[in-house]
């Protein structure tokens, strides 16, 4: 684990752990990578590109709230051991009563969080952003790689998921979305329908909502830089409303951004991104209101 440069801490002083609202989790994550490389890139990236934030995002201040960056996680080792150590991150955030804020790192990094949060008894519906379902059952011969994490966080916890701005999916994938019935609101239904993203969630979904948001599911337009670039995706100010109308009435408990893949001299994407992740914090101030996450602390495990 080495330190990094904290998420806006050109203009926060430095608050402990305690005192945080937000803890930023770096995992530097790059096992499955299947076309363009750098995800491992992609955290550093984004706190570097964060200095150059202002302090006010739409009016408000998130991070008056207090941003604590944690350690690097290391990515070193199996897929299996990685997502370990990240599901631990999680869980000590949420048990401290912080929102995780994870940064990628392949898309894989997901299922540490997911699973952290049901191991902490929280139920939960997971809005998933991407250009891919990433549901295959196995990718290249790996059942973690990034194109498989939604199917595994859904089969290993049943998570009702809700996927946004999909363009690419294979046969196998909508299959799977049928048989466990996952919601999907793909890209060319919302070009066609604009009016069909204003739809609130289904009444059932869970009233608390972890937000996944891969890089790419923007259009390449907004970040270029990400392994597996595809046209047709949401501009900024589209995903945000998406989002914002999606979560309305609803708390969010935590999110990632991934996928970022670093390029020299493409400042546009790693800004891009840091500005994305700051966006997040204050949507999940909307409903900071009654923030609170049951943990059942006999569960946790060291
Ligand atoms: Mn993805």
């Amino acid at each position: 684990m080495r330190r990094v440069l904290p998420f806006l801490g050109s203009e926060f002083p430095p608050v402990s752990r305690e005192q945080a609202y937000f803890e930023i989790i770096p995992a530097p994550m790059e096992v499955s990578v299947s076309y363009g490389r750098g995800a491992a890139g992609g955290p550093a990236a984004i706190l570097a590109a964060s200095q150059q934030l202002d302090p006010l995002e739409e009016g408000s201040c998130p991070g008056a709230v207090g941003i604590y960056t944690g350690m690097t996680v290391s990515c070193r080792g199996s897929a299996a051991a990685i997502l370990k150590r990240i599901e631990g991150r999680v869980f000590e955030a949420i048990r401290g009563r912080r929102v995780p804020v994870v940064l990628g790192g392949e898309h894989t990094v997901t299922l540490g969080a997911i699973r952290a949060l049901h191991r902490a008894g929280q139920r939960l519906g997971i809005l998933q952003l991407d250009a891919h379902a990433d549901l295959r059952d196995c990718y290249e011969g790996n059942p973690y790689s990034h194109a498989c994490v939604m199917r595994r966080a859904v089969e290993e916890t049943g998570v009702p998921l809700m996927q946004l701005g999909v363009r690419t999916v294979c046969e196998e994938e909508v299959a799977f979305r049928r048989e466990r019935a996952i919601g999907h609101r793909d890209a060319a239904v919302l070009e066609r329908f604009p009016g069909y993203w204003w739809r609130p969630l289904p009444v059932d979904f869970p009233e608390a909502l972890y937000l996944t948001v891969d890089v790419d599911g923007l259009d390449p337009s907004v970040i270029p830089a990400t392994g597996t670039p595809v046209p047709g995706g949401l501009r900024w100010s589209e995903a945000l409303a998406l989002l914002w109308a999606l979560s309305a009435g609803r708390r969010v408990i935590g999110f990632d951004v991934v996928e970022l893949a670093p390029r020299r001299g493409d400042r546009v994407s790693d800004f891009a991104a840091a500005r994305l992740v700051y966006s997040l914090m204050r949507l999940c101030l909307r409903t900071k209101r009654d923030f609170e996450i049951e943990v059942r602390v006999g569960k946790w495990y060291s």
